[in-house]
């Protein structure tokens, strides 16, 4: 009994200090947040009670979801991403309907969720309400504005969640924390009871994990009737747009080409979208001169970003100007700063060049057409990163958000699994008002995608394979190479090298211990040729080797058991038969 009591101590006293260890280890780690820091206000708004039957149920019931924190609630102060607005403004007295109309149609609203301050920025870092941890990356940033909405999706929280999106607010946290994401037509949702930010480019998006959650949100928020789905005829694939991403471009493109195949027997199209718009948006033929990057690869996609970042730009100083003079120590310097930038000239161009980008989109998609595009350049930047706030990075990524927001065509972004473990996606843009033609297209597709995602992944890792076995055979030959040369060192580092990349072929141990054996280095001899007979047990050569190597160590009796067995796999081996004979001579 008294060493059970003692055995009992001992694993009490190991217990503490596992726990010390599990201790400091997370004490090394950010402090773990409720929700991932995705909320900035727990509420519940219920939907209403079910009508009786025949009639059916709510089409959301048993949906949870959440709402960026710009669209009202009755009863809440709404923050804008800012704690001097919130400080400054009072509760709203009225339900932005958005919010309502999910409310009413089944889905319980649980809480407001953190944007960028004012909704500015394409980040998802708030200094005010701390950043919301990406669950995909936790050290990379979410992307914003709707960076709470987007997490609270990704980290399994709700359902659905709601956001803004004026240049990029809802695609680029989609993108960036792997959820689907979805922008609709410019003016199709209602954005009354929300605060804005652009109003000629903002919209109400969403999020979701399952494509037909994100649907059933759509067919309910767009007010669209039941219809038969239509299939996409035609997928356009944005070459020049993937040449911007930092994702090699056949892991994003080559998952939709053998998607569209497998469900529609059709090849992709590829166009140079920049070409096509330098044609026909020719409000903009000039208009990425005299900007930064004015030398870029993708004038056009450039003119439609520096357009969409002005009017972006003009547009929220009508809105909040005024507010932020009255409030500006409270307000980050960095958008003080860029609103202090440039003239307004050019605002009459940029509302010529929205119509005729849409035109231009539209008379390439029809109503049966898909333009696919990377919605990122690549992973989400680290958190606090300098590439945050640098020209590049934003001008390209909001190039690529640019398309619809500019032309308000719908996109959804899609997320295809992991590169260098950050997610990664790829965007569908239909034709202004083909929300629900994309809306049933994404839920057509989306479990073929992830299919395909799954395949590439396993075909990727058998193609590295195949890659370092070839790889490997080159490094023999040119070990075998140096060893004809008599270049006894460098061979055993270049066979090195093969067995590195590919340790399981006999030949390349072998090889070596013939050159360890010139190095008069015996007992390395020795070992490689037991690993080479361990991978081939009929290897001749690694016998004969290893007879040669104990030899020299002079462990007769086993060199003479190898020896006679390389004669046994090779009884007319005139190599072996000699040893034999010659050790014989010693013992006698
Ligand atoms: C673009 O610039 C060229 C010469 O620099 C000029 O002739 C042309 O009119 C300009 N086009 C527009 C649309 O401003
Ligand atoms: C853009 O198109 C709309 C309708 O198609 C029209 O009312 C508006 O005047 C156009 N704006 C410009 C700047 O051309
Ligand atoms: C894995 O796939 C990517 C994208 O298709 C490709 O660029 C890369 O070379 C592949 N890796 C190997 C080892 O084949
Ligand atoms: C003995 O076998 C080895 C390995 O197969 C071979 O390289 C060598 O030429 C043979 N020797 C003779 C004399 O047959
Ligand atoms: C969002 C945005 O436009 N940010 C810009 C603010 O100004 C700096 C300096 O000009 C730019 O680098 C940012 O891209």
């Amino acid at each position: 009994m008294a060493s059970s009591g003692a055995s009992a101590n001992l694993w009490v006293l190991l217990g503490l200090g596992i726990a010390g260890v599990l201790l400091a280890a997370r004490r090394l780690r950010r402090p773990a947040r409720p929700d991932h820091g995705a909320f900035i206000a727990r509420l519940e708004l219920l939907p209403p009670p079910q009508p009786p039957p025949p009639q059916a149920p709510h089409p959301l019931t048993g949906l949870c979801f959440a709402i960026a924190d710009a669209l009202h609630v009755s009863g809440y102060i709404t923050s804008f991403g800012s704690l001097e607005w919130a400080k400054t403004h009072d509760a709203d007295a009225q339900t932005s309907p958005v919010v309502s109309t999910l409310v009413d149609g089944g889905a319980i609203c649980v809480g407001k969720t953190v944007i960028d301050e004012m909704a500015y920025s394409i980040h998802g870092e708030n200094k005010h309400f701390d950043t919301p941890t990406n669950p995909a990356a936790p050290d990379r940033v979410p992307g914003g504005c709707s960076s709470g909405s987007a997490v609270a999706v990704a980290g399994g929280m709700v359902d659905f969640a709601l956001g803004i999106d004026s240049i990029g607010g809802v695609r680029i946290p989609g993108a960036y924390c792997g959820v689907l994401a979805f922008r609709p037509s410019h003016a199709v949702v209602s954005s009354t009871g929300v605060i804005p930010v652009a109003p000629s480019l903002d919209t109400i998006g969403w999020f979701a994990r399952d494509p037909s959650v994100l649907r059933r949100v759509g067919h309910l928020l767009l007010r669209l009737p039941y219809a038969d789905i239509r299939p996409p005829r035609h997928f356009y694939v944005a070459d020049d747009c993937f040449e911007l991403s930092k994702i090699p471009a056949r892991r994003l493109t080559q998952v939709v080409t053998k998607s569209v195949e497998k469900l529609f027997g059709r090849q992709v199209s590829r166009v140079n979208l920049d070409k096509y718009l330098a044609s026909k948006i020719p409000s903009l033929r000039n208009y990425s001169n005299g900007h930064a990057n004015g030398d870029s690869k993708s004038p056009s996609l450039l003119a439609l970003c520096n357009a969409m970042r002005l009017l972006h730009k003009c547009e929220f100083k009508d809105q909040h100007m005024e507010w932020i003079n009255s409030a500006k120590p409270a307000v980050d310097t960095r958008i003080v700063n860029n609103l202090s930038e440039d003239g307004d000239s050019d605002l009459d161009v940029c509302q010529v060049a929205r119509n005729e980008t849409r035109l231009a989109l539209g008379a390439l998609l029809k109503d049966d057409g898909i333009l696919v595009i990377p919605t990122a350049l690549g992973c989400p930047p680290k958190l606090n990163a300098k590439e945050l706030s640098s020209e590049s990075y934003n001008s390209q990524t909001l190039c690529l958000s640019s398309l619809a927001s500019m032309s308000g065509c719908c996109q959804v972004s899609i997320p295809l699994g992991t590169h260098d473990k950050c997610p990664i996606s790829v965007s569908f843009i239909a034709r202004h008002g083909g929300d629900r033609f994309l809306l049933d297209t994404i839920r057509t597709m989306y479990a073929t995608i992830q299919e395909q995602v799954e395949i590439l992944a396993k075909s990727n890792v058998s193609s590295k394979q195949a890659m370092n076995e070839e790889a490997a055979e080159a490094a023999k030959e040119k070990g075998n190479a140096a060893f004809k040369e008599k270049q006894w060192q460098k061979a055993v580092n270049i066979y090195t090298e093969a067995i590195k990349l590919n340790g399981k072929i006999a030949t390349y141990y072998s090889n070596r211990a013939a050159a360890f054996l010139e190095l008069t280095n015996y007992r390395q001899a020795e070992a490689d040729c037991t690993s080479a007979i361990e991978l081939d047990p009929k290897s001749v050569k690694a016998y004969l080797r290893r007879g040669t190597a104990r030899e020299m160590m002079g462990y007769y009796k086993e060199a003479v058991e190898d020896f006679n067995h390389a004669l046994v796999l090779e009884p007319m081996n005139k190599t072996a038969g000699v040893a034999i004979n010659r050790l014989k001579k010693l013992f006698q």
